[in-house]
């Protein structure tokens, strides 16, 4: 019996030195020091042994058990810190997160924010669903103009919709009754459009400078300084007459075209001009739906599209660019 214990424990190490990954160590453990293993089987046959070579025998099973088991505990912590498990080398560094970064309309609404709070405004901002009365009515847009039209608006029921402009921010902002005012409003808009200057969500910013005394002369001294921090000091600008029916008297703003510096190419579709913004005084009408007293205070407002500026000022000719999430475009603006 000795001897058969003097050869397991040969077999034993022999077997131990070949194990290669933590997965080996367990079978060992079965068939070694299991139930069925090779020393019960040993044990099974202290039966047969006189009383007188028991103890020794017992002592000498014992302590190759011990042997086995902290072999086997060694050579498994050894495994565990040097070797493949199951094909995955856990002493590799893992692999590092991407950095995200921040969108480039994103960008730009920082940029036009930190232009507009420089000339002393705040930002404002209100509910993407919104109802028809802050919407369309309280701006003055009538029941049955054509912007109303299921083709260019999105309704989730009668009178509930996805706003299509950031203007319901204003009306709402006019509502507290607290004067003056002298806001933005950046956001997201929604119209049912699509081709490759028009995507169904999109993003613009909106001003409104409502107060005592101000007057058309107020709109220009502010959108010129804009236009001037935003495209610099050299771009030409100009103010030709338009209609809105929330601004009276109302006008859109081209600039000189950055693309060609004005000799006509194809962004200016040659008239060396782009529009880039609308604006206006704010028709009495509108005061009326948010209980401001035209006869004491004046105001003007404006509206521009994000993605237009961004478009020009990085050179962008597909607008959808924006919104595929393609990382090879995005991080080029990382
Ligand atoms: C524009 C152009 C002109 C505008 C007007 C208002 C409000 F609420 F004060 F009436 N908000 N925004 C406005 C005026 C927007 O976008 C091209």
């Amino acid at each position: 019996m000795e001897k058969q214990l003097e050869a397991l424990k040969q077999t034993f190490c022999e077997e131990l030195g070949h194990a290669r990954k933590v997965d080996d160590i367990e079978p060992m453990r079965v068939k070694y020091l299991g139930r069925k293993g090779a020393l019960t089987s040993i044990l099974r046959q202290m039966g047969t042994l006189s009383p007188e070579e028991r103890p020794r025998m017992g002592a000498l099973s014992n302590a190759l058990k011990t042997f086995m088991e902290d072999a086997l505990a060694k050579k498994s912590e050894e495994l565990m810190r040097t070797s493949k498990v199951s094909g995955i080398d856990v002493t590799l560094p893992g692999r590092a997160p991407r950095r995200g970064g921040i969108h480039i309309i994103n960008q730009v609404i920082r940029e036009l924010e930190d232009i507009f709070l420089g000339l002393g405004f705040t930002v404002a901002s209100g509910p993407e669903v919104e109802d028809d009365y802050h919407n369309f009515q309280a701006l003055n847009i009538p029941e049955h103009h054509p912007a109303r039209d299921m083709q260019d608006t999105f309704y989730f029921q009668q009178g509930i919709l996805l706003r299509t402009h950031t203007s319901p921010v204003q009306v709402r902002v006019m509502e507290k009754g607290v004067l003056p005012v002298r806001i933005i409003a950046p956001g997201k808009v929604y119209r049912c459009d699509s081709d490759v200057s028009h995507t169904p969500m999109f993003h613009q910013i909106e001003g409104l400078w409502v107060e005592e005394g101000i007057t058309f002369v107020h709109l220009k001294g502010v959108l010129y300084e804009f236009i001037h921090r935003l495209f610099g000091k050299d771009v030409p600008l100009r103010f030709r007459p338009s209609f809105f029916s929330f601004t009276e008297p109302s006008a859109e703003v081209d600039i000189g075209c950055i693309m060609c510096k004005g000799k006509g190419c194809r962004v200016c579709k040659n008239s060396g001009w782009m529009e880039i913004l609308g604006c206006g005084m704010v028709d009495p009408e509108v005061y009326k739906y948010v209980n401001i007293d035209p006869e004491k205070v004046t105001g003007f407002a404006f509206g521009l599209g994000i993605e237009r500026i961004a478009m020009l000022k990085y050179g962008i000719g597909d607008i959808r660019m924006f919104f595929e999430n393609d990382l090879r475009f995005l991080e080029q603006f990382a």
